[in-house]
């Protein structure tokens, strides 16, 4: 939405003033002001939004008003400790940066087998440093497939082999205690095929039907299709499913059981909204705003980062902000970093969007750096990179439960005056083994022809190629990676397992799953016998874990300010990158596979400064080398 279409919209300072009332009826007297302030300050964000989104809607405003009171009931409902924390957190926007949080990623059953089981491993991430816990999803999906439980057929239910919403909140006060944010996936784009409203609309229910997008023939989907992009082109080629019962083609852009939820409804919206707010009464902290890009449709386009996406996520942003202000909100889109910026407020007049985004396009970039030995991509990310609005961050990492999506580099690459399927065709090849000379062990994702570059899978040591040799150098590649990824992000993941170099999941269990989606060959169970080696600096295992434990408390100096950007700095040398964060902290990074000089002074960090981390013996030596794909942080004290 550009300036001049949000100041056309005019505020309805009456619907306002009812909507107020709404939200206020029943209110505490000993919450009343602060609940005041809170509407007076977010619901006119709230309602433009709406209004932009369904403003010319019949009865848009009884829906509204309703809306409201709902609010006002999920509001009031807010248990103490989260209103406690919500005072801190608007007190103190900038917690989640400031703090030098680590992330880690999970799986529930994966890393503890369930709900409590996970808050058994508490002290584990404490030990290690981690401030925010990702868990996968765990609430209940669809019986059989269930695309790792992103096919969601309940909002209100753990998955019963998980636990129970009891266990979730006694695991997220633990977490509380322990100064870990618990992060979780609102699946806001699709429901499983199982889900009561999905259920609903196969039973004819109109108001159900509503909820997705539903088709009587191929003409429409057969025109979306002309320019509508496929995810998993080899298992759910297209972006419909037939529905026998309905007789009408569903609009399904994952797998054939995740039904689209269609936002252009607005009890769509109100739903989604209940149950991000009610999981947030029961202790998440943070929300991971799956697959975000592809909540509207628009015929002849894309069907991603629309317009209206950005409305949708701006009008949640207003209502955590207004009812659960101690919230983030997460975006996981996976896009060109062109589309990416909007999601972090960038370009919109009233700011306030996700507080957070994943960089995946950076991410890409390393692993296209480590594959060519060569730094310009990475650099040019980077540069094209603008500086982050107020109070938001980057989510980098190095790897995910998902794969490697390639695409996200294609207007970079070409940017760059290259061809994308030839350039990152070869960087994918590599990873993945089929060069000569490449160290990775990565698997193709869903680009089985050869030719077509789409994604890769693999946990970061086998793409690095640590799994078979656990060699001293494959570890300096393994610590290059989360080091770049940890230098440059405001708050970094570590994914499970990563943290003990565990290699590409093989189990024999799991093989049905891993021939079906590759992308399970980065999700292994947590792997017991290398968790007791983890202080063990003989071991693969324990070489790993101190590697990322230097790298998080080398975020702690007081030299490496999270507030800081990023810059890029002119070395003359395609193998090295050299960045600067603010005034006092600096890092060079060689991905190439051949030792490299570096002119200390030239970049600026000679004198006064002192070696703050190294991964290879005399890496920081004012005159010395940096040994093929080392890296080293520079502070000035
Ligand atoms: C997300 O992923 C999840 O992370 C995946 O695990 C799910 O399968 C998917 O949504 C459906 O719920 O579209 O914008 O290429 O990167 O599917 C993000 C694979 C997504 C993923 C992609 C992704």
């Amino acid at each position: 939405m550009s300036k001049s279409d949000v100041a056309a919209l005019s505020m309805d300072t009456s619907l306002l003033a009812r909507a107020r009332q709404c939200f206020l009826a029943e209110a505490d007297p000993a919450v009343q002001a602060e609940a005041t302030g809170r509407f007076d300050r977010h619901a006119p964000r709230l309602l433009h939004w709406l209004t932009a989104l369904y403003g010319r809607q019949p009865m848009f405003d009884a829906w509204l008003l309703s809306l409201c009171t709902t609010l006002g009931t999920l509001a009031r409902a807010r248990p103490p400790a989260l209103r406690e924390l919500d005072r801190e957190r608007e007190r103190d926007p900038d917690w989640f940066i400031h703090e030098k949080r680590v992330g880690y990623c999970a799986y529930v059953d994966r890393f503890g087998g369930d709900l409590n089981g996970v808050a058994d491993r508490v002290d584990y991430l404490e030990n290690l440093g981690v401030g925010y816990l990702h868990l996968l999803p765990f609430l209940r999906a669809r019986s059989g497939d269930s695309d790792g439980g992103f096919a969601v057929a309940s909002f209100e239910e753990v998955e019963p082999a998980l636990g129970s919403m009891g266990d979730l909140e006694r695991l997220a006060a633990r977490l509380r205690e322990a100064r870990i944010s618990l992060c979780a996936d609102l699946v806001l784009n699709h429901v499983a095929d199982q889900h009561p409203w999905a259920l609903a609309a196969t039973q004819g229910d109109q108001h159900y039907r509503s909820y997705f997008y539903l088709f009587s023939d191929r003409r429409v989907p057969n025109r979306y299709e002309q320019t509508v992009a496929q995810i998993f082109p080899q298992t759910a080629p297209g972006n419909f499913t037939h529905n026998d019962v309905l007789r009408s083609w569903v609009w399904t852009t994952f797998y054939p059981y995740q039904w689209d939820l269609n936002y252009a409804y607005p009890p769509v919206f109100a739903s989604i909204a209940s149950a991000l707010l009610q999981l947030a009464n029961r202790g998440v902290e943070i929300f991971r705003l799956d697959s975000a890009p592809f909540l509207w449709k628009r015929l002849g386009t894309s069907c991603t980062n629309l317009p209206e996406v950005h409305q949708i996520l701006s009008a949640l942003r207003a209502m955590v902000d207004l009812v659960a202000p101690g919230v983030l909100l997460k975006a996981e889109a996976i896009v060109a970093s062109t589309d990416l910026l909007p999601y972090l407020g960038v370009g919109e007049t009233l700011g306030s969007e996700c507080h957070l985004a994943y960089h995946s396009g950076l991410m890409a970039a390393s692993w296209t750096a480590l594959s060519e030995g060569r730094t310009t991509l990475l650099r040019q990310l980077l540069d094209s990179t603008p500086p982050l609005p107020a109070h938001t961050g980057w989510m980098t990492y190095v790897r995910c439960h998902d794969d490697i999506v390639w695409g996200v580099l294609r207007s970079d690459v070409e940017a760059a005056g290259d061809d994308f399927t030839q350039r990152i065709g070869a960087a994918a090849a590599f990873l993945e083994g089929r060069r000569p000379g490449s160290f990775g062990h990565g698997v193709a994702f869903q680009s089985a022809d050869g030719h077509a570059v789409h994604g890769t899978n693999g946990m970061a040591s086998a793409l690095v190629g640590l799994d078979s040799a656990g060699n001293a150098v494959a570890l300096r590649r393994f610590a290059l990676m989360y080091g770049l990824a940890f230098a440059v992000g405001t708050v970094p993941l570590l994914y499970m397992g990563d943290e003990l170099a565990q290699p590409n999941n093989e189990a024999d269990e799991d093989a049905a799953l891993i021939a079906l989606d590759s992308r399970w060959v980065q999700r292994p169970r947590l792997d017991l016998a290398r968790l007791q080696q983890q202080l063990d600096p003989s071991t693969i295992a324990g070489k790993a874990n101190a590697a990322i434990k230097a790298l998080i408390a080398a975020r702690h100096d007081p030299a490496f300010d999270p507030q800081a950007s990023v810059e890029t700095l002119a070395c003359d040398n395609e193998a090295l990158l050299a960045i600067r964060r603010g005034e006092r902290f600096m890092a060079v990074f060689n991905f190439s596979d051949k030792p490299q000089s570096v002119d200390w002074s030239r970049l600026h960090a000679g004198d006064g400064w002192t070696t703050l981390l190294q991964t290879a013996d005399d890496a920081g030596d004012d005159t010395g080398m940096l040994p093929a794909w080392a890296m080293v942080w520079r502070k000035k004290p």
